[in-house]
């Protein structure tokens, strides 16, 4: 039996392997529309048109593609449109994000940053959408309950004027609160459906909605209830909980999930072979299931013996973007590289071929140290070639996260330190009560004349949109996460923080929630080890009034 077509529009600004991954399981095929003049848009009976990254950037690339009056010509004939992310923001006015692009303007309303002094900024996370219209069965599948996958940093923010002139434009209106705004979460009018936040990232909930969509069945059922017993978190997001998979090749050349101890992946006994626990496809899907909000894949050693575009990671990305309907992070390696053929490959690239296969952000470790040294010993001065400025530039700063291993030191006394210090609960082994965290790269191999304060300050500056946050004194400790650490660096940027390192227990998730500001929390080798399962983290924070994503099928 031959399939549905659905097809995209490909302005190739950034992962859309997944978009595709959700409609092809949903039993759809799909069909990417890169320039109109082939006539696909003639022929398209169902047409979505996704985008990331910079607004400026995307809808000038659909201005000089020619999609324009090919695209009104296509809504004016009635057959369904459907936006996602900044393909919904192309329908705007204009965004504060670039000002001197116009949008399509069929919305009348205006894109603007949000606020960061309440909150993080981008918003990273899962919230819920709420409607104000008289039928909510003009949503779609958007019940209450339901979490939605968002990731932007400039938003449609109304106030109740503004829904309500909109209404009489016609538009029905689902709406997000992040912090203290309240922002256009999705709008239908006519064939015309588009959400700010990602479906096909956004699990159960996400495939539903897009079903919905391509079915055209506009009425909303009731699946996931409201949650409005637990918790109401500062942000309005759920406290989000990720799985990290460390890959690396073992000894006999095979691909396996590993787990060190302050970083050592080695066992003790046995020859010492790469400490294997399972296989990174099957792992993310299993921790997918399990109800993860994100999964991390960290290639810990460079593969460098095969060209970048053979690179072993590059198929497990493609394989898990298949089954894994959240969003995916991948690090290691993204840097300048030379081929084994000499060929030169930009991190750009690299991260492009991420990208592709289906990573929606890439992670930099030892290249952001190398970028943070340059640009704190020019004064601040950026020099527009470092991989966290060129992936950001092209992709957005949500799409590039900075991954930072530090290590515990005491000092005797701050005024003798150079880097940002602490006044610690736990003084050193000569009674030092202060430290700060010193900067490694190379997986803890090379230590930097640098602090984690300052590595983080200046990634932030230098374009990146989230901070993955390990400890290399609690890695693999299961005693739970260094929440001084966790604490300095939350007050020293504006962009979202990963706590990571340490989690050995549901309790530890809690805790870090309860005791510190943190965005989200990630876990490793409790996971592998099969101790606990995602979803008894997450019930247990649940039962403990902690507001979590439960997304029931
Ligand atoms: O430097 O850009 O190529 O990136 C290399 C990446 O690999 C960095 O993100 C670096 O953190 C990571 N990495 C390198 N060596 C190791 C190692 O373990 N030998 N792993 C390593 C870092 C830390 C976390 C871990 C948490 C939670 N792993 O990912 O998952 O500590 O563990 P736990 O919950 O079991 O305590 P580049």
């Amino acid at each position: 039996m031959t399939k549905e077509v659905v097809h995209v529009i490909d302005l190739e600004s950034g992962n859309l392997r997944s978009l595709q991954n959700a409609i092809e399981y949903l039993g759809y095929e799909v069909e990417f529309i890169k320039h109109p003049l082939d006539g696909s848009l003639m022929h398209a009976q169902k047409l979505i048109l996704p985008g990331v990254g910079n607004f400026g950037h995307f809808v000038r690339e659909f201005h000089a593609r020619g999609f324009v009056e090919p695209l009104k010509e296509y809504i004016s004939s009635g057959r369904p449109l459907m936006g996602i992310c900044v393909g919904l923001q192309t329908f705007f006015n204009t965004s504060e994000e670039s000002p001197d692009i116009k949008g399509l303007g069929l919305l009348n309303h205006d894109l603007t940053r949000f606020d960061d002094s309440d909150k993080s900024v981008p918003e990273i996370g899962w919230n819920c959408v709420e409607t104000t219209v008289a039928d909510p069965n003009t949503l779609f599948s958007m019940d209450p309950g339901s979490r939605f996958y968002f990731v932007h940093s400039y938003a449609g923010i109304v106030s109740s004027e503004d829904i309500q002139r909109l209404e009489k434009d016609g538009w029905d209106l689902a709406t997000a609160v992040y912090g203290s705004q309240r922002f256009i979460a999705a709008i239908v009018k006519d064939n015309i459906f588009a959400t700010q936040f990602h479906p096909e990232k956004s699990g159960l909930a996400g495939l539903r909605l897009i079903d919905s969509f391509l079915k055209q069945q506009k009425f909303t059922k009731i699946v996931n209830k409201a949650m409005s017993d637990v918790e109401k978190t500062p942000t309005g997001l759920t406290r989000r909980i990720i799985a990290c998979l460390d890959v690396r090749s073992n000894d006999k050349g095979d691909l396996v999930v590993t787990k060190g101890d302050q970083y050592d992946v080695r066992e003790k006994t046995d020859g010492g072979d790469v400490r294997n626990l399972g296989k990174p496809v099957e792992m993310a899907e299993k921790y997918y299931r399990q109800g993860a909000d994100e999964v991390t894949f960290l290639n810990i050693t460079s593969f460098r013996n095969s060209p970048v575009r053979d690179a072993p990671m590059l198929e497990v990305l493609r394989l898990a973007a298949k089954t894994c309907f959240v969003p995916l992070t991948v690090g290691g390696g993204i840097k300048d590289v030379v081929d084994p053929d000499g060929s030169q490959i930009s991190a750009l690239e690299v991260a492009t071929l991420y990208f592709r296969a289906g990573a929606d952000k890439v992670s930099i470790g030892s290249d952001a140290v190398s970028a943070a040294e340059k640009f704190i010993a020019s004064g601040g001065q950026k020099s527009g070639t470092t991989p966290i400025e060129t992936i950001s530039k092209a992709y957005g700063i949500q799409a590039v996260v900075i991954s930072v291993d530090p290590k515990r030191k005491y000092v005797s006394d701050p005024a003798d330190c150079k880097y940002k210090c602490i006044e610690t609960k736990i003084p050193g082994p000569n009674g030092e009560k202060y430290c700060y965290y010193q900067v490694t790269s190379q997986g803890g191999r090379k230590t930097h004349e640098l602090g984690a304060y300052e590595l983080c300050q200046a990634c932030e500056k230098l374009g990146a949109g989230e901070i993955l946050l390990n400890c290399i004194d609690k890695d693999g400790s299961n005693s739970g996460y260094d929440f001084e650490l966790i604490s300095q660096i939350k007050g020293a940027v504006s962009i979202p923080v990963i706590a990571s390192s340490g989690a050995g227990n549901p309790e530890h998730f809690e805790q870090v929630f309860k005791n510190t500001t943190v965005d989200a929390a990630l876990g490793a080798g409790m996971f592998h080890r099969g101790e606990y399962t995602v979803k008894q983290v997450k019930d247990y924070m649940n039962d403990h009034g902690l507001l979590v994503r439960l997304d029931e099928g």
